[in-house]
């Protein structure tokens, strides 16, 4: 079955858009009945974020001006990128050492409709896959240069500076980088070759996510990288996007239970761009700059990042309904980075 965004407002409001989604698969479990709908329809917007991306060209006319239309998956993605915004689970802390493969592959990723970048890929994906470990837990990682040119892993994080990532593996090499997880946090890792802004601009970014030894209060957790392409070569980023698909989180809007707990992972890895933001529209969030520390540093409604500047939020959705976020940069909300959480 197939559900675009303008269907879920044409049923009568997001009660009748939820039941949509729950037959198309995307419901997190809930089945809900009559009373659980929205005292008021939500009203329509004048967003059409999910306009046909297989009928817009860059020469479509004006339609294809309207916002967020060129800054859309292409239409063929089935939301199956889960494993891109959901961390995976927390572990135990153990004695063993934890290992993770962030091999580079070369590949072609359509970063928005028709927006073809090649791309180098740890793991094969954009972000790369997700690290995860409790603090004091020995990592190994592995780089097997899969790609044309040199390449590194950069960790962010405290560690011992031999295995800081700064030398270059060749085409056909590997390498084993072995260090202590910590602090506790949210540490991106990205490639330190030269000039590293077009690496970077390339995919080579991911997270890792640094827990506590006592763990944090249960949650639904997604990790949100800010990330920008320069399809152009022009030294400036065309396409904005949340994980590395512009318009991914307005077709397929994270989905979270009504009033329980959400914890986003929030990373800013443009380059180009001196400063992004995350903003949270109709509720407030409890900030811990970095994920660093176990009570927040501040609440409200935004955070500016610099970048690879990090941040954990909490908070809780207490109304069914639709949430947009974006950053404030609005050329960035405009060309890809908007989004929506669902409160179901
Ligand atoms: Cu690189």
């Amino acid at each position: 079955m197939s559900l675009r965004r303008r269907d879920l407002f044409r049923f009568g409001g997001l009660g009748g858009g939820i039941g949509l989604i729950g037959a198309a698969g995307w419901s997190i479990g809930k089945v809900l009945g009559p009373k659980d709908r929205p005292a008021a329809a939500l009203p329509a917007l004048d967003l059409d974020c999910t306009t046909d991306p297989a009928t817009v060209s860059a020469s479509a006319g004006p339609a294809a001006d309207r916002y967020g239309a060129k800054f859309a998956p292409a239409a063929y993605y089935a939301g199956s990128r889960d494993n891109l915004h959901i961390p995976p689970a927390r572990a135990p802390f153990s004695s063993d050492v934890r290992e993770f493969d962030l091999s580079v592959v070369e590949t072609t990723l359509e970063v928005a409709v028709g927006q073809n970048v090649k791309v180098w890929a740890y793991g094969g994906s954009v972000p790369g896959p997700i690290i995860r470990a409790t603090v004091g837990e020995q990592l190994k990682i592995t780089l097997a240069n899969h790609a044309e040119i040199a390449h590194s892993i950069h960790f962010h994080g405290a560690h011992d500076v031999m295995q800081d990532g700064l030398e270059r593996v060749a085409t056909g090499g590997n390498q084993v980088y072995q260090f202590e997880a910590g602090p506790v946090g949210l540490h991106p890792y990205h490639c330190h070759v030269p000039p590293y802004a077009r690496h970077i601009t390339k995919g080579m970014y991911g997270a890792m996510i640094v827990d506590p030894r006592e763990p944090r209060p249960a949650a639904h957790e997604f990790v949100l990288c800010l990330c920008g392409f320069d399809t152009d070569g022009d030294g400036r980023n065309d396409v904005y996007t949340w994980n590395g698909l512009a318009g991914y989180y307005q077709r397929f809007p994270l989905k979270v239970p009504m009033g329980e707990l959400v914890r986003i992972y929030l990373m800013n890895m443009l380059e180009h761009d001196p400063v992004a933001s995350f903003h949270l529209h109709a509720q407030t969030f409890d900030l811990y700059r970095s994920g660093t520390s176990l009570t927040p540093h501040e609440h409200t409604d935004i955070v500016a990042l610099g970048p690879a500047e990090r941040a954990m939020i909490e908070f809780r959705l207490p109304r069914r309904g639709r949430y947009m976020f974006h950053p404030h940069q609005s050329h960035m909300a405009e060309r890809g980075a908007m989004g929506w959480i669902v409160a179901i």
